[in-house]
């Protein structure tokens, strides 16, 4: 990893610079696929198939048999860690349901809030050496508790795990689709695959680059997206095997995974150093860690205040705070996705089981978005009603308002009520 000891605060910003994304290319590679899907549906996605996975797409939609087979593919222990982490998340994003409050501003004038699940919502799961299942369960649980009526999936794997978790939740229809063109499908809808109106989860460059011009067109999308990452605090008290297999998990991900580590202890330096190669070389998929821990930095710094200052000027999507007051210290993170405290709370529980969501913001977004939780599924609905006392109650104000900005219509809607009342 590239140390890089006591930077001075003016050099911070290019220190913390995330790879640019050269997205002008790529949504011109994008737009011909979504056009093509939108004028030509079904046709256009088993074209798109052969072209690019090489695959003959017999049927669009994954039949129920086949869902309901891949229980039995899995072993019973996997069976059981999914169920188990189902239930985790359901519990935690069960907590977020608010039952509407009815409040009264004024005598007679009641008002109140009440979340409505979107109707319709589409996930996208990509396919490729990692078969992201776990993700299945972080947007389908929530989309289940929040009541969304049509949930549908596209992926072009076939893993079981994917099957197994898209039935748990209650995915209503499943199809083999990938690719730009499968965001293109779920926004536009086909013969076979219906239209949505909010899209989630992650993908390539190309599937991101077709979420953000679709948004564009309407359809809404859980949230921008770049490259996976982490930020690790530590102190001399963190454990140096812990810590390195905290970074490597992030960059087992992918090449372009971005990596850190931000200390005080100039004795940690080498210890994780030293323990990230050792661990390194036992990955499988150690190839595309090395490349994301050859990018990665250790950032050494004179104070546990400047570690703070320098996590909240990168705003990590996770941050794990390996550091003996860790508690006091999280009351002074104010920009990340998701905080995970001291040494037995790796990166890993949270990407799979512990209960919180692992879709969260990446790429500096997490300074003004939250992750992906019950909130991404519902709308929230405000309602109001007004007696007649209410509407005498408010009536000189609104016509006060109304007439100050020259709308004489509004002013009327509430004068000609309350004359019928006298
Ligand atoms: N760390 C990933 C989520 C994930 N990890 C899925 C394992 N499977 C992005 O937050
Ligand atoms: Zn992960």
């Amino acid at each position: 990893m590239k140390i890089v000891s006591f930077p001075p605060r003016i050099e911070w910003k290019q220190l913390l610079a995330r790879p640019v994304q050269e997205m002008a290319a790529i949504e011109q590679k994008v737009q011909p696929i979504l056009a093509k899907v939108k004028a030509e549906g079904d046709q256009a996605l088993k074209e798109f198939a052969l072209k690019f996975d090489k695959v003959t797409l017999e049927t669009i939609q994954v039949s129920q048999s086949e869902i309901d087979a891949a229980e039995q593919q899995l072993s019973e222990e996997l069976r059981t860690a999914i169920k188990q982490a189902y239930h985790n998340i359901y519990t935690f994003h069960a907590a977020q349901q608010q039952e509407p409050q009815v409040i009264e501003t004024m005598p007679g004038i009641k008002c109140w809030r009440k979340n409505v699940g979107i109707q319709k919502v589409g996930f996208y799961i990509p396919g490729g050496t990692a078969p992201l299942f776990s993700t299945v369960l972080m947007l389908g649980v929530p989309a289940q508790i929040a009541g969304c009526q049509e949930v549908i999936l596209c992926s072009p794997s076939n893993h079981p795990a994917i099957y197994y978790a898209a039935k748990l939740v209650g995915v209503t229809q499943v199809f083999r689709v990938g690719g730009a063109q499968a965001i293109a499908a779920m926004a536009y809808g086909t013969e076979t695959i219906p239209q949505v109106y909010k899209i989630f989860g992650p993908g390539n460059q190309y599937v991101t680059a077709a979420k953000q011009l679709l948004s564009k067109e309407g359809v809404a999308i859980d949230m921008p997206a770049g490259p996976s990452e982490v930020a690790v605090m530590a102190d001399d008290t963190a454990v140096p095997s812990f810590v390195a297999s905290d970074l490597l998990s992030q960059a087992e991900h992918g090449a372009d995974s971005q990596v850190l580590l931000v200390t005080t202890s100039k004795k940690l330096v080498s210890a994780v150093n030293l323990a990230v190669s050792g661990q390194l070389n036992r990955l499988p998929r150690k190839e595309l860690a090395a490349q994301a821990i050859e990018n990665s930095k250790i950032i050494l710094l004179e104070s546990e205040k400047e570690c703070i200052d320098l996590i909240n000027d990168y705003a990590p999507e996770h941050l794990i705070l390996s550091v003996e007051n860790y508690a006091e210290v999280a009351e002074k993170i104010v920009n990340a996705g998701s905080v995970f405290l001291g040494n037995y709370t790796p990166e890993s529980c949270g990407d799979y089981a512990s209960g919180t969501n692992h879709t969260l913001p990446t790429n500096g977004y997490a300074r003004a978005y939250s992750g992906v939780s019950l909130d991404s599924f519902v709308k929230k609905i405000t309602f109001q009603e007004i007696s007649e006392t209410g509407i005498k109650n408010i009536s000189k104000t609104v016509e006060l308002m109304a007439e100050a900005e020259s709308l004489e219509a509004h002013k009327r809607a509430v004068t000609l009520r309350v004359e019928s009342l006298s």
